[in-house]
């Protein structure tokens, strides 16, 4: 029995990962190192602040905490300035016509991402009304592997979390799901996300059927 799904946003509905990288890239040159794709992969799922952190380990830069909040806050510039041209024709192939399954089998929708700009995206794609509940970075304190983003969408869904299914990209968050008593859909490379239910490599894996069969 599935009750409710909950979905991440990067990696899963959207690739926002390649602007997060243009931002962040930028950032790093400014601050004199280069950063690279494969270094950002390691920032998935994590926070705007977690990864400032790491990106400013990666090139041994300290900064005060004031100057970091600085730094945080021209990184999200630059990313919303890129994020909001997005375009309907942006959402990963078969995520839309899963989320209207979704809808018309009466199984409700909600997002659990850690990102603040999480809103603003799904206007821009067009996918906000096929969410019943967003629950975004702005809405949590602890981030993934903590399973606070998913708990609190299960709940504004008034699902019990083992009827729920998360999909999810990164390894943080399928920890936060299993974390949340929840089932999980890895999104992604098997060597990576081991801990799911099941791996798929996108949305356009799955079905009503595949859903039932977790
Ligand atoms: P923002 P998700 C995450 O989104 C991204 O994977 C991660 O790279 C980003 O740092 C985080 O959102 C915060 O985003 O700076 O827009 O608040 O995968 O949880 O949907
Ligand atoms: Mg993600």
């Amino acid at each position: 029995r599935i009750d409710a799904c909950i979905f991440d946003l990067d990696g899963v509905i959207v690739d926002t990962a390649k602007y997060h990288y243009k931002a962040w890239k930028r950032l790093a040159n400014e601050l004199g190192f280069d950063f690279t794709e494969e270094q950002n992969e390691l920032l998935k799922g994590l926070s705007r602040t977690r990864s400032l952190e790491i990106i400013l380990e990666i090139g041994g830069v300290r900064l005060s905490a004031e100057e970091q909040a600085v730094q945080a806050a021209r990184k999200n510039e630059w990313y919303v300035d890129m994020i909001r041209h997005m375009q309907p024709d942006e959402v990963l192939p078969g995520a839309g016509a899963f989320l209207e399954s979704l809808r018309k089998a009466g199984i409700k929708t909600a997002l659990g991402s850690a990102s603040k700009n999480a809103g603003t995206i799904l206007e821009r794609v067009g996918l906000a009304p096929l969410f019943d509940v967003v629950v975004d970075g702005n809405a949590v304190t602890a981030s993934k592997p903590d399973p606070e983003v998913f708990l609190k969408g299960a709940s504004a869904l008034q699902a019990d979390p083992a009827y729920c299914v998360v999909f999810e990209d990164a390894v943080a968050g399928i920890q936060a799901a299993r974390a949340g008593g929840m089932k999980v859909v890895g999104i992604g490379a098997a060597d990576v996300l081991g801990a799911a239910d099941i791996i798929v490599s996108g949305l356009g894996d799955m079905s009503l059927q595949r859903l039932k069969e977790l």
